[in-house]
């Protein structure tokens, strides 16, 4: 039987409240050790899911807070094992006190994502699940936790398990004819069974594909600043970020190497790259930063194309346009437009999906610049259906899924002996078994929940 484990599950800091969890066997005991409700019964004897209104006590006998507390019963509670909560007041000090209350009445200090662990190996949840247990409470943007909650509601388990039922079906089958080699599979199963695992394939296919976006959704879309010096490229940067984190000056050539940050704009979280303004140049220094720029143009999948609106398109502005023309997608942004302009827009050709005018200075465009860049990645604004791939050991396992189901639908179309299919099969059954935990080896079990913080 597991050991009786305790921790703190809110944030360190002063809040409003602040909760110590407790699960085992003997989460129950130990809470009533510490805790005396108002009513005076004992919490083994109350109905689970009902809050107690009551005290809890420090090791000297002493109250420490008023507080309430939640028993949930085995197996209907988040680890599936009986569980209290002591729900406090978010005092960091009284809730150090009420861990070490409730240490010393015999549970031991949790390990870092131990509750979801437990979960995971009650069954209360699969692998995606508890995988999307930490993509929510570290998500950045309101889509990306939409996507990590719907997983977490089983969207990919879903999609996985029905492979999985679909696998060990044609597996079955396949084992029955090799242990009774007279039940001969007919060839039209067998071009039926090629027919499945094609579909399959595609359907794993199709949701490898999505970790891309996956990546940038959780990572953020890399995006620089571009522009010949002085157009107002560091001013832009500080603007959208909202705070003076580049050196601007009046002087051409300020930026030298370049800068990163992450932000959420308009829904979208970027990582967005000031570089140094792009010209000729004989200076090392600089020389590297216009090399620098042109490397983060090319790793960027959005380019902000800056030109001063206020005056002509000069020679410097064509090495922008250039950068603009090879990057994946550009929106040309007109600065300064709170001064007279004198830039002829349609002299900037063809090669940008949107043309924002903005001004750095007086935040004047900035919102519609903010809309522009979300209308160009609407699927990191909108990922409700938690259809969207964003886990990196997932996608490894339902890469190699989708290559063994590919193996065994080629050896079914070959006509190949069952036995060999069958390994072909084993293969992706165990590959696709990995996503949602049903068969994974206990180091990387370990090493996934010890991402997660203590208390989770
Ligand atoms: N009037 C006006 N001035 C601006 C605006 N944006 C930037 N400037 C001014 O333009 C000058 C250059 O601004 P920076 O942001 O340093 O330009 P940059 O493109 O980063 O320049 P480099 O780093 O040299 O490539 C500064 O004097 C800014 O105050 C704007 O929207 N309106
Ligand atoms: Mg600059």
């Amino acid at each position: 039987m597991r050991t009786t484990i305790a921790a703190v599950a809110t944030a360190p800091g002063i809040a409003a409240i602040g909760i110590v969890r407790i699960s085992g066997a003997d989460a129950v005991a130990v809470a009533d050790r510490v805790f005396r409700s108002a009513s005076g019964r004992a919490l083994a004897e109350v109905r689970p899911g009902l809050l107690q209104v009551g005290h809890v006590f420090g090791t000297d006998g002493e109250s420490l807070d008023e507080c309430v507390c939640l028993v949930s019963r085995a197996p209907k509670s988040y680890t599936g094992e009986d569980t209290a909560e002591l729900q406090c007041h978010g005092s960091p000090a009284a809730l150090a006190e009420v861990l070490r209350a409730v240490l010393d009445a015999g549970a031991r200090l949790a390990r870092p994502g131990e509750f979801t662990k437990r979960a995971f190996l009650n069954g209360r949840l699969d692998l995606t699940q508890a995988e999307a247990v930490i993509d929510v409470i570290e998500a950045e943007t309101a889509a990306a936790v939409k996507n990590a909650a719907a997983q977490l509601g089983g969207a990919i388990g879903r999609r996985i398990d029905r492979g999985y039922g679909e696998l060990l079906d044609v597996a079955a089958h396949f084992h029955a004819s090799v242990d009774y080699p007279d039940e001969e599979i007919d060839e039209f199963q067998t071009g039926e069974y090629a027919f499945q695992l094609g579909q399959l394939e595609n359907s794993l296919r199709e949701l490898l594909a999505t970790f891309e976006r996956g990546r940038v959704l959780k990572n953020g879309l890399p995006m620089a600043i571009l522009g010949r010096p002085n157009v107002g490229k560091s001013s832009l940067f500080n603007a959208l970020l909202g705070r003076d984190r580049a050196i601007v000056t009046s002087s051409p050539g300020t930026t030298r190497d370049t800068l990163e940050e992450k932000l959420v704009l308009g829904g979208a979280l970027v990582r967005l790259t000031d570089t140094a303004g792009l010209r000729g140049s004989t200076d090392a220094a600089e020389e590297e930063g216009v090399a620098r720029a042109v490397r983060a143009a090319e790793d960027a999948q959005l380019v902000l194309a800056v030109f001063d609106g206020s005056s002509p398109l000069t020679e410097e502005d064509e090495r922008t346009l250039a950068a603009a023309r090879s990057a994946s997608r550009a929106i040309a942004v007109i600065n300064k437009s709170d001064l007279p302009q004198n830039l002829d827009v349609s002299a900037l050709g063809d090669a940008f999906s949107d043309v924002v005018r903005v001004s750095a200075k007086t935040g004047d465009g900035l919102d519609r610049l903010e809309s522009a860049v979300a209308l160009a990645y609407p699927e990191l604004t909108d990922a409700s259906g938690g259809e969207i791939l964003t886990n990196a050991r997932q996608a490894e396992a339902v890469a190699r899924a989708s290559d063994f189901v590919h193996e065994a639908s080629l050896a079914l179309a070959r006509g190949v002996t069952p036995d060999a299919a069958l390994v072909e099969i084993e293969g992706a059954l165990g590959a696709i078994g990995e996503v949602t935990g049903r068969n994974i080896r206990e180091d990387t079990v370990e090493r996934i929940f010890e991402r997660f913080c203590v208390g989770k």
